[in-house]
């Protein structure tokens, strides 16, 4: 099996370009996000969030290691954990990005230059860093440090290659080309890990998988067979039990099961995620449709099962892991921020293969509800757990205060452990990617954002569309056709499952259209416009019965958008709260309102007792201002919950 053409994937800025599937993703080069709500976000993030963590990454010595650990300095000097290379990695992924969101000679122009000096910078010194038989990381195999590959389970060295392969291939697709340097340093440690761990040399898996997805893009980029042999190696070989035995048991390192045995998501989340995501891309690539299958029907389990509704995946705190099936407790919600970008990752690569706009759903519920919670407004503290329900207020922590120890806790600027910060970065900055994409007949756009769209269909006609939307604030998408010629083709618009009652405006009328893909099939003219109008009405959502935790409690939503009962400050005790689920949420100036009053009873000394009859309550309810979740935890220390006791 040969993968696609080298020459046709090192440019456009797409982090994923599968060779086959039933849709073709737009890049940088084609979609760009031009204001509204991801807009705001992705200028946050190139003005504040990159340098903000460069900034740590330098302080804390992440960077230096690069060069304290070159072959003249002494070994001790080494800062941080073991996986530390994979957040400078991912923070020149996240520049590379940046630089193809807004290119040199852009609007953002002085951003973008700093930013290639930074990655040119941060290249020289990784590239220092290798050995000569291409092995890179910077905590292992110098004299004074262990030996290379002494320990699979926790080294996290195959985990740093996939995410400096990711890395190479963003810089490659926005600007760098096949000849940038970083690319070459990546195609060395690839062939270095492919001469390691290939089918004749030691069969090992590194605890942490992540280097499939690397080697798979590095394989599109460069037409080379053997990366993607060696990450098809990697799924296979997985789930035989072959790293150390240890108390979080195999499934943490989703060694316990062989892939296409698996039923559904489990161990820990990012971990498991990141595994699918690769094992899908093995799949595309290899025409291994039974893989893809199985990848699938585990991920529809998980969305079923094991699945917050904010989208956030992992309820437990120990091992950063799944919990069984229904186990989603709102107040240990572990919902990392990674396990966010990896179910995003693995959503859009299904929905790229199987064209199945159900992927849309999660991808955008996940976007508003966890990306857009994780990061404070100013892009310099973030979440690294995503709990929905915070019983005690949150502490207010200083700018320049570091978190200890893995997750959990307030928006912090930093965490000993900052997986998040770098991986949601590298997602905003490449956001514009994963709006639209061409099929057979046309263009379909899976989410609603101010935007400029310019592309070839498949047989080489140019098209345009310009979409304007204040989503998720109001339901109303206009999009306008820019370039066209006289031959029909498609515009699809999804309607999400929420939108019940939702509306098409063309030239032709107006017309009601079901939840789904609207498909729009025929000879556009320029400047010619289709409106979706999506209502956006706050409603509430029952969780399934299964889930104990949240049994007698209900949520209310808005569009795409979770709300959530916040007190700031002093404010009301959530813990009394009582909504009336009779009375429907309504839109009110301050946003959404329900009623509710403050009654629960609660027991004096000891927690339990004998049933207590359901005394009507005589209190009248009043209203009850919610907040979209993604806005809790800005205005100061506060308590807060999503699942609200119903009277
Ligand atoms: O192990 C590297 C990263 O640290 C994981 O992906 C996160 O869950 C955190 O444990
Ligand atoms: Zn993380």
């Amino acid at each position: 099996m040969t993968v696609t053409s080298p020459d046709t994937t090192a440019v456009g800025g797409r982090p994923v370009v599968p060779s086959r599937g039933a849709l073709r993703p737009l890049g940088q080069d084609e979609v760009r996000i031009t204001g509204g709500f991801w807009g705001a976000r992705q200028d946050v993030n190139a003005t504040a969030t990159l340098p903000h963590a460069r900034s740590w990454m330098d302080r804390l010595g992440w960077t230096g290691n690069f060069t304290a650990t070159g072959p003249t300095v002494s070994v001790a000097d080494r800062r941080g954990r073991e996986f530390t290379d994979s957040e400078v990695y991912k923070l020149l992924e996240a520049m590379s990005w940046e630089v193809g969101r807004v290119p040199v000679g852009g609007a953002g122009n002085q951003t973008t230059v700093a930013l290639e000096t930074q990655i040119a910078e941060l290249t020289k010194a990784i590239a220092a860093a290798q050995a000569p038989d291409g092995y890179l990381h910077t905590a292992f195999g110098r004299p004074g440090q262990p030996d290379r590959y002494s320990d699979m389970q926790w080294g996290h060295e195959l985990y740093c290659t996939g995410h400096l392969l990711q890395a190479a291939v963003a810089r490659a697709r926005t600007g760098g080309g096949h000849e940038d340097p970083l690319l070459a340093v990546a195609r060395r440690a690839a062939d270095h890990v492919c001469d390691t761990f290939g089918p004749d040399a030691t069969p090992g898996i590194c605890g942490h998988p992540e280097i499939e997805l690397g080697l798979v893009e590095l394989a599109r980029v460069t037409g080379e067979q053997r990366y993607l042999d060696q990450a098809a190696l990697f799924v296979e070989r997985r789930g035989h039990r072959t790293l150390p035995p240890h108390h979080f048991g195999w499934s943490y390192f989703s060694d316990d099961e062989p892939v296409r045995q698996s039923t559904v998501l489990h161990g820990h989340a990012v971990r498991a995620l990141y595994l699918a995501a690769g094992a899908v891309d093995v799949a595309v690539e290899t025409g291994d449709d039974e893989l893809l299958r199985k990848v699938a029907a585990q991920f529809d389990r998980t969305l079923a099962r094991r699945t917050y509704l904010t989208g956030g995946m992992g309820s437990r705190h120990t091992d950063e892991a799944f919990g069984d099936d229904f186990v989603l407790p709102a107040d240990r919600a572990y919902s990392e921020t990674c396990a966010g970008v990896a179910a995003i990752m693995l959503a859009w690569r299904l929905l790229l293969a199987t064209g199945d706009g159900r992927y849309d759903e999660i991808v955008e519920r996940i976007l508003y509800n966890v990306v857009a919670t994780a990061i404070g407004d100013d892009g310099r503290s973030f979440f690294y757990a995503h709990t929905l329900h915070q019983r005690t207020r949150t502490a207010a922590l200083a700018d320049d205060e570091e978190q200890l120890g893995f997750g959990g806790g307030p928006r912090a600027p930093w965490f000993e452990v900052s997986c998040c910060l770098p991986n949601a970065a590298r997602l905003l900055a490449g956001l514009s990617c994963y709006l639209v994409t061409a099929d057979d007949t046309g263009l379909r756009l899976h989410q609603y954002a101010d935007s400029e769209i310019s592309t070839c269909l498949t047989d080489g006609r140019e098209v345009g569309l310009q979409v304007r939307t204040d989503y998720p604030d109001n339901g109303t998408v206009t999009v306008r056709v820019t370039k066209t010629d006289d031959r029909p083709w498609s515009i699809t618009l999804r309607v999400p499952q929420w939108a019940a009652g939702a509306e098409l405006v063309t030239t032709y009328g107006r017309r009601h259209v079901p939840a789904g893909d609207i498909v729009v099939y025929r000879t556009f003219a320029v400047g010619e416009e289709i409106r979706l109008e999506l209502p956006m009405r706050p409603r509430f959502t029952a969780p399934d019965p299964r889930i104990d935790a949240t049994r007698g409690c209900i949520a209310v939503e808005r569009g795409p958008l979770v709300y959530c009962a916040e007190a700031v400050g002093e404010g009301a005790d959530l813990d009394t709260l009582r909504v009336d689920g009779t009375v429907p949420p309504v839109d009110t100036e301050a946003g959404v309102a329900v009623r509710a009053r403050f009654d629960a009873r609660g027991r004096e000394s000891w927690p339990y007792g004998p049933p207590e009859p359901d005394t009507p309550n005589a209190s009248p309810t009043t209203s009850l201002d919610l907040v979209p979740y993604h806005r809790w935890a800005r205005r100061g220390p506060s308590t807060m919950r999503v699942w609200l006791p119903t009277t």
